[in-house]
């Protein structure tokens, strides 16, 4: 009898396995947003894998398999049904597929379009939309130097001191935290260091009429939307530059 109950569990486990490899495209995708909401990073990580191999750009894995799937994450999370345990989890496999990504979404870009100093503001341990936009604008061609999370404005200030960037981007996931973007804006225009940088902001919580009231330069929706006008602003930056250079040839 044992026996039989031992043959029965070897079939249902059988059951269970499920070959990645073996799925169709739109079966595996669905796959992961279950993997990403059990938190499974080596499927995560062999699922993006795949899709890689397949075909896909990095770009469509990122967007259609890592980032629908964590929305989902963050719909129950919102709802109770997750806790933060689970979804640390979620982020952490997350975090295993966009490591693959990375060099594919950072090779597009050649000789450097700009710099960056980004980082989550203070309070906030948020980083996944961080690391994002850090990815997607090395895949645009920028130096990037990503200061972390829960930072403060002398921190902000001793990197922007340090890297002397094109461009200082604030992230933040919080209500709570949101309104630190503000200490550090009004802190660079306190010392006299506000004009020599480009200042964008994104996260869930902001809009465009917050980022205007803080005083930054731009808000950006998504990681695709910050590396498209981080480009364009440096080129005005740089545009302005080159006048006021000639300008001060010419007198
Ligand atoms: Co947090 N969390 N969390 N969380 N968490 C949210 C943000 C929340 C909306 C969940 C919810 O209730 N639905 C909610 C905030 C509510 C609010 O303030 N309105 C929330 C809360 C409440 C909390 C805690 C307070 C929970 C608690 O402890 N009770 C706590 C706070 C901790 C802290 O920071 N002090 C907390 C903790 C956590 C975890 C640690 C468990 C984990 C973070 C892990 C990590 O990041 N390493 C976590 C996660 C994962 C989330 C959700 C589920 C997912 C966030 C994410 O990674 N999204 C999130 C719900 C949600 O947003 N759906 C939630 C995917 C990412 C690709 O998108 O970050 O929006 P996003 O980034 C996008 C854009 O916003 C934009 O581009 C990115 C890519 O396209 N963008 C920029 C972001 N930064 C940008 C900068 C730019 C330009 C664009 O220029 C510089």
């Amino acid at each position: 009898m044992a026996d039989i109950d031992n043959d029965q569990n070897d079939v249902d486990e059988n059951e269970d396995d499920i070959i990645l490899s073996e799925l169709p495209d739109d079966e595996l995708v669905e796959q992961m947003h279950d993997d990403l909401y059990d938190g499974l990073k080596e499927e995560i990580e062999e699922g993006t894998s795949i899709l890689l191999e397949r075909g896909w750009s990095a770009e469509k894995v990122l967007s259609e398999a890592l980032v629908a799937g964590m929305t989902i994450v963050g719909i129950d999370f919102r709802d109770g049904i997750l806790f933060v345990p689970e979804v640390l989890l979620s982020a952490n496999a997350m975090k295993g597929g966009m490591a693959i990504l990375q060099p594919l979404l950072a090779a597009a870009g050649a000789k450097p379009a700009g710099s960056m100093v980004i980082g989550t503001v203070k309070g906030d341990i948020h980083d996944i939309g961080k690391n994002l936009v850090g990815m997607m604008m090395e895949g645009a061609g920028f130096i990037v130097t990503d200061i972390g999370i829960n930072n403060s404005v002398e921190e902000y200030i001793a990197a922007l001191e340090e890297h002397q960037p094109d461009i200082l981007g604030m992230s933040a996931l919080l209500t709570t935290t949101m309104p630190y973007m503000k200490v550090v804006i009004d802190t660079l225009e306190e010392q006299g260091l506000r004009d020599k940088y480009i200042v964008m902001v994104g996260g869930a919580p902001l809009t465009e009429e917050f980022a205007n009231a803080v005083g930054a330069d731009a808000y950006c929706r998504d990681a695709a939307e910050a590396s498209s006008r981080a480009v364009q602003l440096v080129s005005e930056k740089r545009a302005r530059e080159h006048n006021m250079y000639q300008g001060s040839e010419v007198t």
